[in-house]
C-alpha cells in the first residue's frame, strides 16, 4: 500500500526519484501504524529522536520549517461551522457592497478622494470570520479584544458598521470627506479623528504587528503586576502580505515566541499582490512566511484550499497534485485568478496527464470555481478556532486569497487592482449580480448604499452575534478614571537648586525624580519606565534593583552582581520594561502603555528614556502613531544636544529632534535648564494628562553635562513656573553698567545656559555691554501661542489683538532700550527660528546646524560657533547693525576673543 504522499513534510523531495519505493512505502506504513495506535505524541517522540540520530550520523536534513503547500487542518480535524452558513453569505455580500460603494461614490462624485476596493474585497471572509464568531466586545464583563485592521480594509469595516445601525448613511456619504460640515469617516484608522470608533492607527505598513506583539507583551505585564486581569483579551493583528516586507513586521516576532503570547493572533492576507505587482512572483509568499515566523517559534497555520479542493487532494495518493501545488509560483497562481478554467486546466493540471485526469469529471467552470482558502468561512473557522485555543505560543494564519475577489474581470488579481476605485457600468452590474442584490439597473448610474430593513434576518443575525461577542467592534472607549496626580510640594527637593560645589546634570536629576514618582502613594504603581539597555548609560540603573526588570519568567538564576545593592532584578511582578536594544519595541511598548486609559480602562504612565538622537529621527513614526493614537506619557530624550553629548560624534549627538517634535501637533517639546524647570514640567504635564485628561504627550530633553542648578526664586515662583510652562522667562536682569551702557538680550537653554552665562559676564567686562538672560524652555510652545494669536487676529481684525507669550516677554514699550535679541541652543537655528516673526526687532541664532563629530566640549562648542566667545560676538555684531556700537568693535572683539574668521563653516564641513 502506497501512503498518502501529503505526509511528506518537505518541499523538496523529488517523488519521481524514488530509488527502492517498497523500502520508502514500509517506513511511512510504520510511521502511520504508530500514529494510529499510539497517538501522535508517541510519533512525535520517535521522529525527534530519529531527527537527533540522523543529525548524529551526519545524514543531511531537511529543512524543517516548510510544510507542504496545503492546509495545516485537513478536513478530518475540521470542526464544524457554528453559525448560520447562508445567511452569514447573504450579510458578508451586503458588506461587500456597500464597501464597494462607499469608494466607488466617493471617487464618482468628488475626483481624486481616492480609497480601495480592492484590500477588502480581498479580506472580506477573513474579518467576517472574525466578526461572526470571535472578536470580542467590551460591553459586556469581558476586556474586550484589541484588533488591529489592515489600514485599507476601513471601507469594509465602516461597511459592516452601516448595517449594525452604528453608522448611518450620511456618514457613508462622507467617507474621506472629513472637513466639517459633516460626520466625516476617515481613510484609514484614525483614532486622533475617530476617536469613539478606531483604537489602532496601522496604515503606516509594518507598524500595526509590532505594535500589535507588544500590546500583547503589555497586556501580560498589566496582568503580571496586578493592575488588570487581562487574560481574556485578545490581540488580533491584521497585515497584509506585501506589508511583511517591512522590517518592523517581521523584526520582533522572536519577542513573541519568547513571551509565549498564546494571546496574540497575526493573520495575514496573503492575496499575493501588493500595490504595484506580485509580492513574491517568482516564488511563493506563503512558504516564506511559514518558513520565517516557523523559524522565530510560532505557531503556523496556512489556509491555502478551499473545500473544493478536498476531495482532490483525497485522491492524490501518489502526491502529485501537492507536488504541482509545490511548485508553481505565485506568479501562476495570480494568473490562474484572472484566467479561465480552461487555461487552469491546461497549465496548472495539464503538467502531469494523472493531474488532468483529476479533474477531468469538473467542467471549466467548476475548475475556475476551486477557490482559495481564505475565501472559505469553514476553512477560516477552523484555523481560528485552532489558533484561540492554541497554548504556549503566537500563531499566524497565513490565508491564501485573491485580491479584488468578485470584482470583475478587469480588476480581480489584475496589476491595478490596489489602485481601482471605481468599477465601470458592466462591472457594477456583475457584481451585483454575483451578489444577488434587488438593486435595479438604472440605480447603478450612481450606485446606492444598501440595507435591508433592520427586522430582515441579516441584520438581526449581525446585532444577535455581535450581542453574544459582547458588542460592536471596533469602538474607543476612554473609561480609565483620572489620577491623582503628585502636588507640587512632591517636588520640592527639585526647587532647591544644587549645593555649591555638587553640580549635576539634568539626566541625573531626572533619575532622581523617577525614583521618588515611582515611591509615590498614588501614581508609583502606575509608572512604567521603559528603556533600551541603556539605564546605565543615563545613570538609571537604580530602577532595577528598586522597582525590577519586568520578565515573564521571574528570574531563573542568581545575577553576577547579586551581592551589590543595586542588582540586576528580574521579576514576574517588575515595573521597568528593559527592552533591549530596539528602539522600535521600546515605542512600541510606550505606545501600549501610554494608551492604556482606552484599551484597558486604566491609566499607565509610561517615561520612556532613551538616546535622543534615537528617538523622534529613527522612530518619528511611532511618534506620530503614538499622537494619532491619543497617546499620554514622557518621552525623554537623554543625552541631548549636539554639543553636549560629545565624544560620540556624527551619529550620537542630536541637534534636531527638537525641530522634528514642532510637525507633531500634540506633542509638547521642553528643554529644561534647571532642576526645577524639570520638576515644574513634569508635575505638570502629569496633571494635564492624567488628572485633566487632555490627549497630549511629552518630548523632554535631558543632558548629560553637569552643572550647578539655580534654585526656584521663592518669591517669583508663580510667576517663574508660568514662564517656564509657556516657554520663557527671564532669568537675570542686566548687569548695572550704567544708563549708557548698550543693551542687549540673551536667551539660552539647556546646557548651553551655561554658555549664555559665560557670554554675559565677557559682554560686561570686556565690552560693557549690558546683558538680560532668559531661559527658553519651549520654542515650539511659543510659536504654537503665538500663531494661535495670530491667527485670532486675522479672524478677528476688530478685536483687540491677543499679544502672545513671547511678544509679551521679548516686546512691549521698553523693548528698544533691551536691546536686540541673540538666542543660543545646542541645536539647529530653525528651532529658536520657530519665534523669530514674534520677536520685535527680529531674533539672532546661534545653533549647531551640521553633522556632529566627536571632540572636547569646548572645541565642539567653537567649532558649532555656539560657545561663550561666539555668543558674544554675535551680540556685538546686532548691537553694531543697530548702530549702537561700532563695527570695528566687533572686528577688534574677533581677536579678543579669539576667534578665527576664517574658521571652517560646520554646515559644510
Ligand atoms: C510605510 C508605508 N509604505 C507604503 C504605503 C503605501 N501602501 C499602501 S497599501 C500598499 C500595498 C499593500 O499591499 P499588501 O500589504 O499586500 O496589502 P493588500 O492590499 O494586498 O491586502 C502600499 C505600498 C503605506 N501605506 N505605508
Ligand atoms: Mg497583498
Amino acid at each position: 500500500m502506497i501512503p498518502a504522499m501529503r505526509d511528506l513534510p518537505y518541499d523538496d523531495v523529488d517523488l519521481y526519484v524514488d530509488s527502492d519505493p517498497s523500502e520508502t512505502a514500509e517506513w511511512l506504513v510504520s510511521l502511520d501504524e504508530v500514529v494510529r495506535a499510539k497517538g501522535v505524541d508517541r510519533a512525535n517522540y520517535l521522529l525527534k529522536r530519529l531527527l537527533a540520530r540522523a543529525q548524529r550520523d551526519r545524514v543531511e536534513l531537511p529543512s524543517l520549517v516548510q510544510t507542504p503547500y496545503i492546509n495545516t487542518i485537513p478536513p478530518q480535524r475540521q470542526p464544524d461551522y457554528p453559525g448560520d452558513y447562508f445567511l452569514e453569505k447573504r450579510i458578508r455580500r451586503l458588506i461587500r457592497w456597500n464597501a464597494m460603494a462607499m469608494v466607488h461614490r466617493a471617487n464618482q462624485h468628488f475626483a481624486g478622494l481616492g480609497g480601495h476596493l480592492a484590500t477588502y474585497a480581498s479580506a472580506a471572509s477573513l474579518y467576517e470570520v472574525g466578526f461572526n464568531h470571535f472578536f470580542r466586545g467590551k460591553d459586556g464583563d469581558h476586556p474586550g479584544d484589541l484588533i488591529y485592521f489592515q489600514g485599507h480594509a476601513s471601507p469594509g469595516v465602516y461597511s459592516r458598521a452601516f448595517l449594525e445601525g452604528r453608522l448611518d448613511e450620511e456618514s457613508l456619504h462622507h467617507f474621506r470627506r472629513e472637513c466639517p460640515p459633516g460626520p466625516g469617516l476617515s481613510s484609514y484608522p484614525h483614532p486622533w479623528l475617530m476617536p469613539d470608533f478606531w483604537e489602532f492607527p496601522t496604515v503606516s505598513m509594518g507598524l500595526g504587528p509590532i505594535a500589535g506583539i507588544y500590546q500583547a507583551r503589555f497586556n501580560r505585564y498589566l496582568h503580571h503586576r496586578g493592575i488588570k486581569d487581562t487574560s481574556e483579551a485578545r490581540v488580533w493583528c491584521f497585515l497584509g502580505d506585501g506589508e511583511t516586507d517591512e522590517p518592523e513586521s517581521l523584526g520582533a516576532l522572536h519577542v513573541a515566541a519568547r513571551e509565549r503570547l498564546d494571546n496574540l493572533t497575526f493573520v495575514i492576507n496573503c492575496n499575493l499582490q501588493r500595490l504595484d505587482g506580485p509580492v513574491r512572483g517568482n516564488g511563493k509568499v506563503i512558504q516564506e512566511l511559514e518558513a520565517t515566523f516557523h523559524g522565530q517559534g510560532w505557531n503556523v497555520i496556512k489556509v491555502i484550499w478551499g473545500r473544493e479542493w478536498d476531495p482532490l487532494i483525497e485522491r492524490d495518493i501518489d502526491g502529485l497534485l501537492i507536488q504541482r501545488m509545490n511548485e508553481a509560483v505565485d506568479g501562476e497562481y495570480q494568473r490562474y485568478s484572472v484566467d479561465d478554467g480552461a487555461y487552469i486546466r491546461k497549465h496548472f493540471f495539464g503538467k502531469h496527464p494523472r493531474l488532468l485526469r483529476m479533474v477531468e469529471h469538473l467542467t471549466d467552470d467548476q475548475v475556475k470555481g476551486l477557490r482559495r482558502g481564505g475565501h472559505d468561512m469553514h476553512k477560516l473557522y477552523a484555523a481560528y478556532r485552532s489558533a484561540v485555543e492554541h497554548k504556549g505560543q503566537p500563531t499566524v494564519i497565513l490565508a491564501k486569497t485573491v485580491k479584488g475577489w468578485t470584482l470583475g474581470a478587469k480588476t480581480q488579481g489584475r496589476n491595478i487592482t490596489h489602485n481601482r476605485k471605481k468599477l465601470d457600468l458592466e462591472g457594477l452590474r456583475k457584481f451585483r449580480d454575483a451578489l444577488e442584490l434587488p438593486i435595479p439597473d438604472k440605480a447603478l448610474e450612481d450606485p446606492p448604499f444598501y440595507r435591508p430593513p433592520d427586522n430582515s434576518p441579516e441584520l438581526e443575525y449581525m446585532r444577535e452575534r455581535r450581542a453574544a461577542l459582547g458588542g460592536s467592534v471596533p469602538k474607543r472607549i476612554f473609561a480609565a478614571g483620572a489620577l491623582e496626580t503628585p502636588e507640587r510640594t512632591a517636588f520640592s527637593e527639585f526647587f532647591k537648586g544644587t549645593r555649591q560645589g555638587r553640580p549635576a546634570s539634568t539626566t541625573m536629576v531626572f533619575a532622581r525624580m523617577l525614583g521618588k514618582l515611582l515611591r509615590d502613594k498614588e501614581i508609583g504603581d502606575r509608572i512604567v519606565p521603559i528603556i533600551p539597555d541603556e539605564a546605565r548609560t543615563f545613570g538609571m540603573e537604580t530602577l532595577f534593583a528598586q522597582a525590577g526588570i519586568y520578565s515573564s519568567l521571574g528570574q531563573r538564576y542568581e545575577p553576577v552582581d547579586h551581592a551589590q545593592l543595586l542588582s540586576y532584578k528580574e521579576r514576574l511582578d517588575g515595573q521597568v520594561l528593559e527592552e533591549g536594544i530596539t528602539e522600535a519595541g521600546s515605542m512600541a511598548s510606550f505606545l501600549a502603555a501610554g494608551t492604556a486609559g482606552a484599551t484597558h480602562g486604566v491609566q499607565m504612565i509610561p517615561f520612556y528614556t532613551f538616546y535622543s538622537m534615537f528617538g523622534l529621527q529613527r522612530t518619528g513614526d511611532q511618534v506620530w502613531q503614538f499622537g494619532d493614537m491619543r497617546g499620554r506619557g514622557f518621552l525623554m530624550g537623554a543625552t541631548a544636544g549636539r554639543t553636549t553629548l560629545n565624544g560620540e560624534g556624527l551619529q550620537h549627538e542630536d541637534g534636531h529632534s527638537l525641530l522634528l517634535a514642532t510637525a507633531v501637533p500634540n506633542l509638547l517639546a521642553y528643554e529644561p535648564t534647571y532642576a526645577y524647570e524639570l520638576a515644574l514640567i513634569v508635575e505638570d504635564g502629569l496633571r494635564r494628562m492624567y488628572a485633566d485628561g487632555e490627549d497630549i504627550f511629552y518630548y523632554i530633553t535631558l543632558q548629560n553635562e553637569a552643572y550647578d542648578h539655580l534654585p526656584l526664586p521663592e518669591e517669583e515662583a508663580e510667576a517663574v513656573r508660568a514662564g517656564v510652562l509657556r516657554g520663557l522667562y527671564k532669568l537675570y536682569d542686566a548687569p548695572d553698567l550704567g544708563a549708557d551702557a548698550p543693551r542687549v538680550r540673551l536667551l539660552g537653554s539647556g546646557s548651553l545656559m551655561q554658555e549664555v552665562l559665560k557670554a554675559r559676564n565677557l559682554l560686561a567686562e570686556r565690552f560693557g555691554v549690558a546683558a538680560e538672560v532668559y531661559s527658553a524652555t519651549s520654542y515650539k510652545r511659543l510659536r504654537a501661542e503665538a500663531v494661535e494669536a495670530r491667527r485670532h487676529a486675522l479672524f478677528h481684525p476688530e478685536a483687540e489683538p491677543i499679544t502672545p507669550h513671547v511678544t509679551q516677554v521679548l516686546g512691549g514699550p521698553r523693548a528698544q532700550d533691551a536691546g536686540p535679541v541673540i538666542a543660543a541652543s545646542d541645536w539647529v537655528r530653525l528651532v529658536m527660528e520657530q519665534i523669530a516673526p514674534f520677536v520685535p526687532g527680529g531674533l539672532y541664532s546661534m545653533g549647531t546646524d551640521g553633522y556632529g563629530r566627536s571632540d572636547t566640549r569646548p572645541a565642539l562648542r567653537r567649532f558649532f560657533e555656539v560657545d561663550a566667545q561666539c555668543i558674544t560676538l554675535a551680540a556685538l555684531y546686532r548691537l553694531a547693525e543697530q548702530g549702537m556700537v561700532h563695527r570695528a568693535l566687533v572686528a577688534e572683539a574677533l581677536k579678543i576673543l579669539d576667534v578665527n574668521p576664517d574658521k571652517a563653516n560646520p554646515l559644510k564641513s
